[in-house]
């Protein structure tokens, strides 16, 4: 691709990025009156979505390895889950009715959905997740449940109807093999169509069943809890450590019981526990380490090495995005990518922190040693890829290639 072509291609994704995933629903207003608070339902914002992932699209991302998948039969009080990576003949013999299917994950896997969470920007990419994408045949739903995290939830093709409650009573099926509320009381009821979008606070009840058969886009967020910020530091501060300091006693007396631990003891390895240490630094970049830790069972793929003339000459020409799987954050110290600290010189600040927001680079930027030098670390490391052709693509395939894919063996 001319550096042109790929410029102009970038700038289009700028302008999508300024674009309000929210229609002219304000944003300001939207995290005021509804963010954590209550649901919001908008109708016809994001139509384009209809045709960006089919059923079959979605079949094949469940058939890898590197997707999180789920298969759910079902409906009322008789549920079955199976876990993937399925094989394309498990989709063959399911009824016509109440299933669906549900890929986790899908903003590493796919440019339209990592698109997606980079257009629902306005909340920001640490309190982001994942972005889900479920197909369900007609009747197809996971049942009455409520999620511990905020959602956005995207109509893609076809129809669904939800109903949600805001009810207490949040107490679910035994022995279900999946969480379902025991007493749902729908209060809300809507039909969702393609381009359609329904935001819900944490824990707030839903119920979703496909009228026709459908493709739903979840945008979910995470939200740290105390146990896992608190393992997570207690972790880190283990790291800091050093093995140095060893338990002395070369004042030791002859004591009483020879199984009683003394007092002296006691008191010498409490002190040796006061002195370890923390500041407010060292709790900051343990979050930025642990927010920018990239999903379970991602591995990257390393690019062998390439001369620095070769690099700088690419970079110009083609500017630099991230790897879908990468997750680049910056705090006012520090910046964070795949759960490494990074320090960057003041100069390239603005640069690293262009690269963090957008997740790409255009063409045709200056760039310092220092930063030419950092970046093809991350480029060897997979974290990066040339151009604005993630690599990471799950491509519609012509129906030539089609057969061709299917002559191969394995
Ligand atoms: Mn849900």
């Amino acid at each position: 691709m001319s550096a042109l072509a790929s410029l102009g291609k970038l700038c289009s994704y700028n302008e999508k990025m300024k674009k309000n995933p929210l229609g002219t629903y304000n944003i300001a207003g939207f995290l005021r009156d509804c963010w954590q608070k209550k649901p919001l339902v908008l109708r016809g914002i994001a139509p384009v979505l209809a045709d960006a992932l089919r059923r079959d699209d979605l079949i094949d991302l469940a058939c890898r390895d590197d997707a999180e998948s789920r298969l759910i039969i079902g409906s009322g009080r008789r549920w079955e889950v199976r876990h993937g990576p399925f094989r394309k003949r498990d989709f063959a013999g399911l009824p016509a009715r109440r299933w669906t299917l549900l890929v986790n994950g899908v903003d590493t896997l796919v440019p339209a959905a990592r698109q997606l969470q980079n257009d629902f920007g306005f909340i920001p990419y640490a309190r982001q997740d994942d972005v889900m994408v479920s197909y369900a045949a007609p009747g197809g739903g996971v049942g009455p449940h409520f999620d511990s995290y905020d959602v956005f939830l995207l109509q893609g093709a076809g129809t669904r109807r939800w109903q949600i409650s805001n009810q207490r009573d949040l107490s679910l099926l035994e022995d279900a093999p999946l969480k379902i509320l025991s007493r749902f009381r729908a209060q809300q009821d809507w039909r969702m169509q393609s381009g359609d979008l329904l935001y819900l606070p944490p824990h707030h009840a839903h119920h979703g069943v496909a009228i026709s058969e459908c493709l739903t886009w979840s945008i979910g967020m995470r939200a740290p809890t105390q146990r896992e910020i608190g393992s997570e530091f207690l972790d880190y501060l283990q790291d800091q450590l050093q093995d140095g300091e060893v338990y002395r006693d070369p004042g030791l007396k002859p004591q009483a019981h020879r199984a009683e631990i003394g007092p002296q003891m006691q008191k010498a390895l409490r002190r040796m526990v006061e002195r370890i240490r923390w500041g407010d630094t060292d709790i900051d970049r343990c979050i930025g380490q642990m927010l920018s830790e990239p999903r379970q069972n991602v591995v990257f793929s390393p690019e062998p090495p390439i001369n620095t003339q070769v690099f700088s000459d690419e970079l110009v020409k083609r500017g630099l995005q991230l790897d879908l799987k990468t997750r680049l954050l910056f705090d006012r110290k520090l910046f964070f990518i795949n759960g490494e600290a990074v320090s960057i010189t003041a100069s390239d600040t603005k640069l690293f922190r262009r690269l963090a927001d957008e997740r790409a680079l255009a063409a045709g930027q200056g760039i310092s040693h220092k930063a030419r030098v950092l970046l093809q670390c991350w480029h060897e490391a997979g974290y990066v890829h040339f151009g604005d052709a993630p690599k990471t693509v799950v491509a519609r395939r012509s129906p030539q290639q089609r057969s061709t894919a299917r002559r191969k063996p394995g």
